[in-house]
């Protein structure tokens, strides 16, 4: 058996019979409170609230690569808040309200945008669907509306209305104040925030393993760093959270798809809104650089390959040439895919585990740029204080045991 210098010194220490009883048996203190693994934006939210609101500090944000470079720093940026039932519009609702204030708060330009979001309806089912959820919005004091086609070329000149296309306009759902955020600002901004007030961010840090105590508490993690000791641990991985949540021995209900996106060479201003059809999985904004910013649906079969089949990425391209035709000659400048974790019920999961100490905040699927804020803000309450607010609690594990299911398989808006 090997032993190091330092660990031979703290056994004689803790056994040396001057010392008074207590110290004598006292266990040595972990390196962390708190584990964060993953420093996506959900994760550096949670420690920056953590560390802000909780008075906790003593934070380590362990990630494999570098920071913002999962799903964060590859998604489309669409931030809005139309969901269907009142526990979605509590969480989203609750993100929603965070962003107008958010370059302020951390004192770093996010660049948000609320430009709008529309979301195109081409068949009864579609209609149907976001009329719902447009009246629900509404009682629910959440601002979305439904426009006739005209109307929706009214926000969107370049929208072809046609009602000869393949898959004509019927309408649109419209939320003003709906739009974008530059997604690397956001991990950026929470990063710098988080390390201001004592947080470590450890890139290249890959976890491997996590430790538990006698009791099955968890007690740190192995890493490809080293070990690294701590008393509470939130995974907050996305698409890899299974694999992560497998080394506590817990099996999670969530699949893993590559989703795909991909931008134009930079135009000048053409496209003052979001569009978003899920009919034809396609959706396109336009960046603060000019690029049109153009996202796919999921791969149909789950993997963790980080690009997405290159045949949906033609068929988006299609779908989005006959809705914008003005696009049919322009050169595509990249593409990329992220992995993107979606549970049976397309809600996310922030919870407790039957692993004392192990907390998860995962399951935001396609969708989880926007709820950035809100997300990190409640896990962070969730980590600090052993227990879900009001906000977080309908996302707990357990719903998949008591069924208390947040259905919201329409309001993703990308085919998955
Ligand atoms: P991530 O940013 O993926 O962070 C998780 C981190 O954990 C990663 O950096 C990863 O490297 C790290 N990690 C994993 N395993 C380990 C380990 N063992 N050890 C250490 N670190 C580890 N949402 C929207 O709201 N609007 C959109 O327009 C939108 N568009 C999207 C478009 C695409 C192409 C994709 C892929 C996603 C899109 N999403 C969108 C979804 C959104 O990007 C995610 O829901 C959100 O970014 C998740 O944030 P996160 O911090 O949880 O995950
Ligand atoms: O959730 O709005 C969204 C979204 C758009 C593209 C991918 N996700």
């Amino acid at each position: 058996m090997k032993f190091s210098l330092a660990s031979l010194a703290a056994q004689a220490l803790r056994g040396h019979k001057d010392w008074p009883e207590q110290w004598r048996s006292a266990e040595p203190k972990p390196a962390y409170d708190v584990i964060i693994i993953g420093a996506g934006g959900h994760g550096l939210a949670t420690a920056y609230y953590m560390a802000k609101e909780h008075g906790v500090t003593n934070i380590a944000v362990l990630e494999k690569g570098w920071l913002g470079g999962g799903n964060t720093g590859r998604n489309t940026t669409i931030v809005r808040s139309n969901y269907l039932w009142p526990a979605s519009e509590a969480i989203y609702g609750h993100a929603h309200a965070l962003w107008p204030g958010l370059s302020q708060e951390l004192n770093y330009n996010v660049m948000y945008s609320p430009r709008g979001v529309l979301m195109l309806a081409h068949n009864l089912h579609d209609e149907q669907t976001f009329r719902r959820h447009v009246y629900a919005n509404r009682l629910a004091g959440i601002p979305n509306e439904w426009l006739t086609p005209e109307e929706a070329k009214d926000v969107c000149p370049i929208l072809n209305i046609d009602p000869g296309i393949r898959y004509p306009v019927r309408g649109a759902a419209f939320q003003s104040t709906g739009g974008t955020a530059r997604h690397d600002a956001v991990a950026w901004g929470y990063a710098r925030g988080a390390s201001a007030r004592g947080v470590d961010i450890i890139q290249n840090c890959e976890v491997k393993a996590i430790t538990r105590d006698a009791s099955g508490a968890v007690s740190g993690v192995e890493t490809s760093k080293g070990p690294i000791s701590a008393r509470k641990i939130g995974v907050v991985a996305a698409g890899h959270t299974s694999v992560v949540m497998a080394m506590a021995g817990l099996r999670m209900p969530l699949e893993s798809y590559p989703l795909q996106a991909l931008v134009s060479e930079p135009l000048k201003p053409v496209m003052p809104c979001v569009v978003m059809s899920n009919a034809v999985h396609a959706y396109m904004s336009q960046s603060d650089k000019g690029e049109l910013v153009i996202g796919a649906g999921t791969d149909a079969y789950i993997s963790y390959s980080q690009t997405g089949g290159p045949h949906i990425a033609v068929s988006t391209l299609e779908a989005i040439v006959e809705m914008f035709p003005i696009t049919s000659r322009l050169k595509m400048l990249r593409n990329w895919g992220g992995i993107v974790d979606t549970t049976p019920d397309r809600s996310p999961i922030l919870s407790k585990t039957p692993v004392p100490g192990l907390f998860v905040n995962c399951g935001w699927g396609t969708g989880g740029f926007k709820a950035t804020p809100g997300s990190g803000h409640v896990f962070a309450h969730l980590v600090a204080t052993g227990e879900p607010n009001a906000i977080a609690a309908p996302f707990s594990l357990d719903r998949f045991r008591t069924g208390a299911l947040v259905n919201e398989a329409a309001a993703a808006a990308v085919a998955h």
